[in-house]
């Protein structure tokens, strides 16, 4: 007999026990937390970040014995990226903004994937403080609380609001690229918003209240589940050259029109290229000091 992955069960199941754990973030972020750092003083994780995936793992494990799991604390702790495989895998991110979670901030949420023969099956980012459940399955369309939810259908960035990240310390040496590209966007586009949550921000290009988001310092965890929400509500992610996107090696150009994304992928060309040119000219600059 061929084994039949039952995707309606892992949907229901991953469904409850998210929202369950949701409970957790929501009755914490008012509190106090214990708090670290990881890579840096900007890289913070707390007790609710590690509770919260083993819950998930331990749960899913359980119920699906033969699937595997990539989560952040746990690569964080074994120092490991598992490769994708094809088999049932389970990307999760307990805590997806975490620095927003310590400072109550309330954009924070539980992101969960399940990618199967490398597609992405199910999708589910979920905020427990604004009580709000984005779904997506392959194929039947992308929800907030069991809502219909569509991308913005314009296609001009001169019209679009862009949402981006700005952790300066997590990407020093990418920092003058960044502000590069800020400068670049803000000169055409209508504005530029910082949620502070990746999965969140994939959710709000999927429920059309912003046209794009750019960031290049991203993980599968930060995007696995909000990918397939975007692709789901009309929209699409690229990598940030405009090329084809790289779930493993995130570097997310994600839009809710895909006719933007010849424009806004030659603008961040031209403004990298401007920040290099500028890195060459420093250099020179320093070696005749
Ligand atoms: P996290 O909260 O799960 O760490 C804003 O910082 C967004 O970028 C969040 O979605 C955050 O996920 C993600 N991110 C990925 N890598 C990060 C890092 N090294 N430092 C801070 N944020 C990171
Ligand atoms: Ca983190
Ligand atoms: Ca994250
Ligand atoms: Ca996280």
């Amino acid at each position: 007999m061929v084994y039949q992955l039952d995707l309606d069960h892992c949907y229901d199941f991953v469904m409850s026990l998210t929202i369950e754990s949701g409970k957790i973030i929501k009755d914490a972020l008012q509190g106090t937390k214990n708090i670290e750092t990881k890579k840096g003083d900007w890289d913070l994780v707390t007790q609710y970040d590690k509770r919260i995936e083993k819950i998930l793992i331990a749960g899913l494990a359980k119920e699906f014995p033969d699937h595997q799991f990539i989560g952040e604390e746990t690569v964080a702790s074994t120092n490991f990226l598992p490769e994708l495989t094809d088999a049932p895998t389970w990307i999760i991110d307990p805590i997806d903004g975490t620095t927003n979670f310590v400072h109550s901030f309330p954009h924070t949420c539980i992101s969960i994937a399940l990618v199967v023969k490398r597609n992405i099956e199910i999708g589910i980012v979920y905020n427990p403080i604004l009580d709000q459940l984005f779904t997506a399955r392959r194929g039947e369309g992308a929800f907030l609380n069991g809502k219909r939810i569509q991308s913005s259908k314009i296609s001009e960035l001169r019209s679009s609001l862009v949402c981006i990240e700005a952790s300066y310390a997590a990407i020093k040496s990418t920092r003058d690229l960044l502000l590069g590209r800020v400068e670049a966007f803000v000169s055409i586009a209508h504005g530029i918003r910082v949620l502070g949550s990746a999965a969140l921000t994939l959710c709000h290009i999927a429920m059309g209240a912003a046209e794009l988001y750019l960031s290049d310092n991203l993980y599968p965890w930060d995007v696995a589940a909000g990918v397939l929400i975007i692709r789901e509500a009309g929209g699409d992610v690229y990598d940030t050259s405009g090329g084809e996107f790289n779930l493993m090696k995130p570097r997310v150009l994600a839009v809710g029109c895909s006719k933007l994304t010849p424009e806004v992928a030659k603008l961040i060309r031209s403004s990298d290229d401007k920040i290099y040119r500028k890195r060459i000219i420093n250099n020179q600059d320093n070696s005749l000091e």
